[in-house]
């Protein structure tokens, strides 16, 4: 459970813990761990946005055929993700039901948060690593050789520090200040949070009015960071988690940013609204106690016109878009 994971401070504020399986798989070895193709399963749920981010990296850099996906059903319970979304309950590669197995046959010990994305060694069903913060940026940069023609690059050198600072406000105050508002145990803690989401989101609302992307002129990281977040706010952060000073679609400039990726190949090919939906209300049970699970919002405002293709900035720069996702991996379409 997510509040298993959290800390409680004196101010009883929502505290994420270390990340507890950081090992990393990289071109030259040198780690100890080395990149391969199809050696890897990367599992994710749909639900979650940390997962999300590895989703989009990987379909936009075209890793799909050397490094298959794993899809946890939206709920689980105190035994972890469940792979209940495919036949047998089992996924059909690693051969497990339950995502805390993998971790377990890393460290019979293992007693941390069992979370995704988690990459898994598929030569042991050894949990390599479920550190989400290197996990995108290995993929941008140490699975280069594997990357797709046309492949953006997510992580281009002369940005990097651009972006590295861009995404450290933005996880503090967006990506884990939702999650700071949602689990706040008390008044102090949450309004804090709460001051700060809304304070950095008219921050990047400046920024975002003039350019398309957040920076460069082409997607990055970044916008990755950025939007596995918008894209969840209306459907769960805003009332779930009480970020509810407004909704994404009464901001018009990041609703707009937010359309523009979500209709651009590899992002909104990754959302399930449902299962988003299904696992925050439903798993999250000291903050909805009921698990009632709300059947708005309307999601058909995604696919409306938004306009940014006239601010400077291509999508993919001078290379292409990714093809459509494998056709196992294809999310349902979007129904009012
Ligand atoms: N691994 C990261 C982030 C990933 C994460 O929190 N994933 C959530 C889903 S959005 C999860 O797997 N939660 C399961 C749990 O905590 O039991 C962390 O430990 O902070």
């Amino acid at each position: 459970m997510v509040d298993d994971q959290a800390q409680g401070d004196t101010k009883r504020a929502f505290v994420r813990k270390p990340v507890a399986l950081d090992r990393r798989v990289t071109a030259d070895g040198a780690s100890g761990i080395r990149v391969e193709p199809n050696r890897y399963r990367l599992v994710i749920a749909r639900a979650c946005p940390w997962a999300n981010r590895a989703a989009i990296s990987r379909r936009l850099l075209g890793l799909e055929p050397v490094l298959s996906m794993g899809i946890a059903g939206p709920l689980h319970d105190d035994r972890s993700w469940r792979f209940h979304l495919d036949p047998g309950d089992r996924d059909p590669v690693l051969g497990i039901e339950y995502l805390g197995e993998a971790y377990r046959a890393a460290d019979p010990d293992f007693s941390a948060g069992i979370t995704v994305p988690a990459l898994v060694d598929g030569t042991d069903g050894k949990v390599v690593t479920n550190g989400f913060a290197q996990l995108t940026l290995d993929f941008a940069t140490e699975w280069r050789e594997f990357h797709r023609d046309g492949a953006p690059d997510l992580y281009p050198e002369r940005h990097r520090a651009e972006i590295d600072e861009i995404n450290e406000a933005v996880y503090h105050d967006v990506n884990n200040g939702v999650y700071k508002c949602g689990f706040a145990g008390s008044q102090e803690p949450y309004e804090e949070s709460y001051r700060a989401l809304f304070a950095r989101l008219d921050v990047l609302t400046e920024r975002l009015a003039t350019r398309r992307y957040l920076v460069g002129d082409s997607i990055t990281e970044a916008d990755i960071r950025l939007w596995v977040t918008l894209v969840r706010f209306d459907s769960v952060y805003h009332g779930h988690f009480k970020c509810n000073r407004s909704t994404l679609s009464a901001m018009p400039v990041l609703w707009a940013y937010a359309r523009d990726l979500f209709q651009t190949p590899g992002f909104g090919d990754t959302i399930d609204f449902e299962q988003i939906k299904q696992h925050y209300y439903g798993v999250h049970r000291m903050i909805n106690p009921t698990g009632v699970v709300p059947l708005g919002p309307d999601p058909s405002g995604w696919l409306t016109a938004h306009g940014r293709e006239q601010l400077p900035g291509t999508p993919f720069g001078t290379g292409t878009p990714p093809g459509p996702p494998p056709q196992s991996e294809r999310v349902p379409p979007l129904t009012p």
